[in-house]
Formats: C-alpha cells, sequence, structure tokens
C-alpha cells in the first residue's frame, strides 16, 4: 500500500527550474513570473486514488488518477501538452511516467519525515523540489 500523502504543503526549494520550463518550451515571459512563484501542493489520497493541486497566483493545476490506471493528462495551463500517463507507486514513492510528444518526461514523490519530495524530468533536465507540511490548526 501506498503512505499516506495527503495534506497541504509549501514549496521551500526548487532547483533547475528554468532550465526544465526551458526544455518544455516554456516561453521567456512566463518563465519570467513562474520563477518568483512558490506554488503549493493540496493532496487528497483516498488508497489508490488522488487528487494533486498545484496552486500559485499565476495559474493552478489539478490533476486526478488512480495508481496503475493510465490516463489522458491535459496539461491546459502548463505547457498545454497532452500526455498518457500512469502513476504507480514504488518503495513508497509515486513514480509518474508521461508519455507525449517530450522524450523522458515525468515525475517521483516521495515523503520524508514533514518533507514533501519532487523530481519533474523532461529531456535531459530534473528539477528538484521540495515542499513543507503546512499544520493544521487542532
Ligand atoms: O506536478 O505536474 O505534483 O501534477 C510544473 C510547471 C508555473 C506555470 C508545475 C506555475 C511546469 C508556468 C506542475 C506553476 C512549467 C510554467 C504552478 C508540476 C509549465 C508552465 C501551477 C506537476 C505533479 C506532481 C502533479
Amino acid at each position: 500500500a501506498p503512505p499516506n500523502f495527503s495534506g497541504t504543503w509549501n514549496m521551500v526549494s526548487n532547483e533547475n527550474f528554468e532550465r526544465y520550463m526551458q526544455s518544455l518550451d516554456i516561453d521567456i515571459f512566463t518563465r519570467n513570473l513562474a520563477k518568483f512563484v512558490k506554488p503549493q501542493k493540496v493532496i487528497e489520497q483516498d488508497g489508490d486514488n488522488f487528487v494533486i493541486r498545484t496552486l500559485s497566483n499565476i495559474r493552478n493545476y489539478r490533476v486526478q488518477f488512480t495508481l496503475g490506471r493510465e490516463f489522458d493528462e491535459d496539461l491546459k495551463g502548463l505547457d498545454n501538452r497532452k500526455c498518457k500517463s500512469v502513476v504507480t507507486c514504488d518503495n513508497g514513492r509515486l513514480v509518474c511516467v508521461q508519455k507525449g510528444e517530450k522524450k523522458n518526461r515525468g515525475w517521483i514523490h516521495w515523503l520524508d519525515g514533514d518533507h514533501l519530495h519532487l523530481e519533474l524530468r523532461c529531456e535531459d533536465q530534473v528539477c528538484r523540489q521540495v515542499y513543507r507540511r503546512v499544520q493544521e490548526a487542532c
């Protein structure tokens, strides 16, 4: 069974995002806005079913999937491409493969204490992001 990724997570670091965006052909105007953005991840998980929202002042993105089931992903508001995507769980890590126009595209999430890690990959670029759990009021 996958670990529980549910929660609200704020970005604390973002490495090589510029080159990752370049590999997706994001225009320079958008890149110059996006580089200042510290998105929040809101993850809702029920067993193998996930909704991941990436929220920011400039764009929001939502993806919904079940582990092991390929789905049509529409990356509207990001690079606007379409992919055949599948997410599996491998040793506690969520591994997404995004099949489409771009080679070697996907992402990996894993947990480390109150940190959520994300590696975003496209062609020869890897962007490494770390998020910290937002404590809910009791
Ligand atoms: O996450 O797919 O958690 O979907 C990657 C941006 C920048 C928009 C964000 C705003 C790729 C302009 C989604 C960012 C660059 C730049 C906040 C990462 C494209 C456009 C939306 C992602 C997975 C895993 C879930």
